[in-house]
């Protein structure tokens, strides 16, 4: 089959590697659209996503996919989940450390939504990886909060002090990217764009 190529809008370089190792598999090459997306308030990835994606192809007007994830944790009621960003921009790891320091129940989630617009059609998938909060930052590797989320699939290592392919294996974005591959393979995607 031909070669395939999306646009990634994201202004994230460190996704646009984790998603470029995936998507090669399945013969799929994306180029990165750097830019800074338009997102809604709101608790629902999915939507936020969606919002961006379109907003991007009115911009741009080209297939393009945009992705939006968030750290669900338990014992906080999800929280920060979409609002990530400002989380991690403002108080960081440490501040969720310490928002956590009290609590035994460690358990949380990644979750990622991949929204792919064309102008003619908008789809999305998901993908989520569990995991537990560590009591310290651990590792350099990777982006956001993997210093500090242990995935339940590992050896007890954070993100963080995983490589590239070693989070790439188990990862919420993963998950989420491969939905999207197999839509793309199995579908005439030439119809939408
Ligand atoms: P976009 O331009 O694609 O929006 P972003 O870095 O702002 O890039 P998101 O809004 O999707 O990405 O992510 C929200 C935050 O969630 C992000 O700033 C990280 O702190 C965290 N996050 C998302 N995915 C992560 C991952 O794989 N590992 C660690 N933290 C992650």
């Amino acid at each position: 089959m031909d070669r395939i190529t999306i646009f990634f809008a994201t202004g994230n370089i460190v996704k646009v590697e984790e998603a470029e190792r995936i998507l090669k598999e399945y013969n799929i090459s994306i180029l990165h659209l750097p830019m800074k997306l338009l997102e809604i308030q709101s608790e629902n990835l999915e939507e936020i996503a969606v919002f961006s994606a379109q907003k991007a192809w009115a911009d741009q007007e080209k297939p393009l996919f945009v992705e939006d994830a968030g750290l669900f944790i338990k014992r906080l009621n999800g929280f920060p989940g979409p609002y990530s960003s400002y989380v991690f921009k403002t108080i960081s790891n440490e501040g969720v450390l310490g928002l956590m320091a009290q609590y035994e129940d460690r358990i949380a989630y990644f979750q990622s939504v991949i929204a792919f617009c064309s102008g003619k059609k908008t789809v999305t998938f998901k993908g989520e990886v569990y995991g537990k909060i560590s009591r310290e930052r651990r590792g350099n590797f990777g982006f956001g909060f993997d210093p500090i989320f242990i995935p339940d699939e590992g050896d007890g290592r954070t993100f963080g002090e995983m490589n590239i392919s070693e989070k790439t294996a188990i990862s919420h974005r993963t998950r989420a990217l491969r939905k999207f591959a197999e839509w793309v393979k199995s579908t005439d995607i030439s119809k939408f764009i």
